[in-house]
């Protein structure tokens, strides 16, 4: 690990809160995942919104009878990761992408990437003699650069909540078992450290956005550096730029096209790079009022925010509200809005898991 990683100050964490923060943060990534997929690859209009408006309030309506929502292949991964986390405190690599291949085989039809079902191939057919090789293979050796590594990685920031080295550490070990490309890798590193940074924040004091991306960039930037070759004369560092294109976003007033402006130049696809920082602002944008969102609960705003920006909505809403329930914790969850959500009680049992394996 560098020394520039080293060097990132720390600041302390409540760990009263730190139990329902886990639970906030798993449960963020679920009722993202679930309630954003039916959403999956729409444009979304105004008329859109209100109907998304709609659905959302149905939602919390303890009234409200099944069909149960349910969740793909983000919170599929997700539950593998946490699963790895709690069953082998060394960080078991081999074991984890066994879980992967598991869950893959075991229900295939959960959505996944077009081109990560043929790691999970290789995976098997080789029985994992070099788990790194299939994924470095992907893309004629250039890796995948999809979100599938952010989608499912809330569980290292919480894990390793203090041992930020160790955390971005294992982001990167545990992406490369299936995403090897360095957008696919350091974006979700961009989100395990955006969930972490969250944790850091008592509820009752609102986050300033500017600070809060400002704390992002200082530590992207230093992970970026990782991937120069120390001449200095080919700067890679596209998500620190990515990032202060959110912050100028985050400066303009809401109005009504500036979705669609997001939406194009965040962007909103499956690709690591056109959505882990579109979820960060998602995040910090709903931390205020906005206008098209009638709720004041920030957590709830901030999925149903990720869902109005269309395109790839089910793995935005999932890295934004595992953003958000980190920063908020498990009592802004609307339980019944909870329950509609396919595997709502097994989350909050992984959290708790989670939780026990790493809070002595
Ligand atoms: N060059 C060209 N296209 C690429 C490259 C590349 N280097 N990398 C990725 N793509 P994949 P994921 C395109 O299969 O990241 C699901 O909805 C290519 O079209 O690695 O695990 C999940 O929920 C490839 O098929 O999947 C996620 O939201 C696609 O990106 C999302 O898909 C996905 O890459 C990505 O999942
Ligand atoms: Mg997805």
């Amino acid at each position: 690990m560098s020394n520039i990683i080293k060097h990132i100050k720390m600041s302390k964490i409540d760990i009263n809160l730190l139990k329902s923060k886990f639970r906030g943060s798993l449960l963020g990534s679920l009722l993202g995942d679930c309630l954003g997929a039916p959403y999956e690859g729409d444009r979304v209009t105004s008329g859109d919104k209100i109907i998304i408006q709609k659905y959302f309030d149905t939602l919390e309506s303890p009234e409200l009878k099944g069909p149960i929502r349910c969740y793909t292949d983000d919170t599929a991964m997700m539950k593998s990761v946490a699963k790895c986390l709690i069953d082998k405190p060394e960080v078991d690599y081999k074991y984890m992408a066994k879980l992967f291949v598991k869950e893959y085989f075991s229900e295939p039809n959960r959505g996944y990437g077009q081109s990560v079902v043929d790691v999970f191939s290789k995976l098997r057919k080789s029985k994992f003699d070099d788990i790194y090789k299939p994924a470095s293979e992907q893309f004629s050796g250039s890796g995948s650069f999809g979100n599938g590594g952010a989608m499912r990685i809330a569980p290292v920031a919480l894990y390793f909540y203090n041992n930020y080295e160790a955390m971005i550490d294992t982001a990167k070990k545990s992406t490369q078992i299936t995403h090897t490309n360095t957008l696919g890798v350091n974006g979700a590193v961009l989100q395990c450290i955006a969930v972490h940074q969250a944790l850091f924040y008592d509820c009752k004091e609102l986050i300033k956005p500017e600070e809060f991306s400002n704390e992002i960039i200082k530590k992207i930037r230093a992970v970026e550096k990782e991937n120069d070759d120390g001449l200095g004369i080919d700067d890679f560092n596209p998500y620190e730029d990515k990032m202060k294109t959110v912050q100028s976003f985050l400066n303009i007033k809401y109005h009504d096209e500036l979705d669609e402006e997001v939406a194009q130049n965040l962007g909103n696809s499956i690709g690591a790079y056109e959505s882990v920082p579109t979820a960060i602002y998602c995040f910090l944008r709903a931390l205020n009022e906005i206008p098209t969102i009638n709720n004041n609960n920030i957590f709830r705003r901030t999925i149903q925010y990720a869902v109005t920006l269309g395109g790839d909505t089910d793995t935005i809403a999932c890295m934004a509200g595992a953003i958000a329930g980190a920063y908020m914790g498990e009592e802004a969850v609307n339980k019944y809005m909870g329950k509609q959500c396919e595997g709502y009680q097994e989350i909050i049992e992984m959290a708790d898991n989670l939780y026990a394996a790493c809070v002595k």
